[in-house]
């Protein structure tokens, strides 16, 4: 199973699991060096190894050839990658090894040939790939993987894949976008082009949503029962945002008690262990 997660939209894209495992490969093999092991298939004579098959003939599209675009084009092609690159000014690389190198007009190009394109049309991040199927969407990622496996996410009835549905969709619908938004105007953009009034509207319109959330756990712990379902883990990793940009949530006592033990669970650590240390 493949999660490919890396945006076109960025500075670099390609399937970011491709990468993770060219880096892995990399070290792999490093360490192994290190502790004097000669574990290449290269043995003097011998006739040399098949190139690496996930990563020869996939095509690396990279947005932004500047310094750190090159360097990675030179680890790519070093596992036969074909790359292709799109640069502001052209002019101020050579095409040497790449497969296409344009400014901003080749950018369809590059986006129709890149691999990861090939399995999101939205050139969006997550992708998964689970055998035959290519889902995307997160909040459906996470509602096929709770149903595939037996665990503590799996619903055990309808009524609980029903809710997670409801909450799910409604997360996305009602709150995601004034979230994001809050998130830009407070956090991710530049000082200079926040806008504070835009970050209060935000707070304003969420009240509503918020209240809703709020009076769900007037009855039960967590929204669809006593326990933490995949309904909790879609709109707490939507929510999240929504601390990251200082939403003010001191009206709501019951969504921060909630959204404080669902990020307070081992399993978040972990992932923001993993984030942190990409
Ligand atoms: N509704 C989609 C949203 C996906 C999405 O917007 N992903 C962001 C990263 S969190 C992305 O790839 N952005 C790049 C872009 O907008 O081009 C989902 O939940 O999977």
């Amino acid at each position: 199973m493949r999660l490919a997660s890396r945006s076109a939209a960025s500075s670099r894209f390609a399937s970011r699991s491709t990468l993770r495992r060219v880096s892995q490969f990399t070290s792999a093999l490093t360490s192994s060096l290190r502790r004097g092991a000669w574990e290449s298939q290269w043995g003097v004579g011998g006739s040399p190894p098949p190139p690496w098959p996930e990563l020869a003939g996939q095509t690396l599209g990279i947005l932004g050839y500047g310094r750190i675009g090159q360097a990675l084009a030179r680890r790519a092609l070093a596992f036969d990658m074909a790359v292709c690159a799109i640069r502001r000014d052209v002019t101020r690389s050579a095409a040497a090894g790449l497969s296409l190198l344009g400014g901003p007009d080749a950018l369809d190009e590059v986006l129709r040939r890149a691999d990861y394109l090939a399995i999101n049309p939205n050139a969006k991040v997550p992708t998964l790939v689970d055998g035959d199927l290519v889902l995307w969407e997160s909040m459906a990622i996470n509602l096929y993987l709770a149903q595939k496996y037996e665990g503590p996410m799996h619903c055990a009835s309808p009524e609980v894949l029903g809710l997670a549905a409801q909450w799910s969709f409604w997360a996305m619908l009602e709150m995601e976008s004034l979230l994001l938004d809050l998130l830009q105007h407070r956090a991710m953009l530049p000082e200079f082009a926040r806008d504070a009034s835009y970050a209060e509207r935000d707070e304003l319109l969420l009240k509503k949503p918020l209240g809703v959330l709020n009076d769900a756990f007037a009855r039960r712990d967590y929204l669809a029962g006593n326990s933490f379902t995949v309904a909790d883990l879609n709109v707490a990793g939507i929510l999240v945002w929504g601390k990251m940009g200082r939403l003010n949530l001191s009206d709501h006592a019951a969504v921060t008690r909630w959204l404080g033990a669902c990020l307070a669970r081992p399993a978040y650590g972990r992932v923001r262990d993993r984030a942190r240390h990409r």
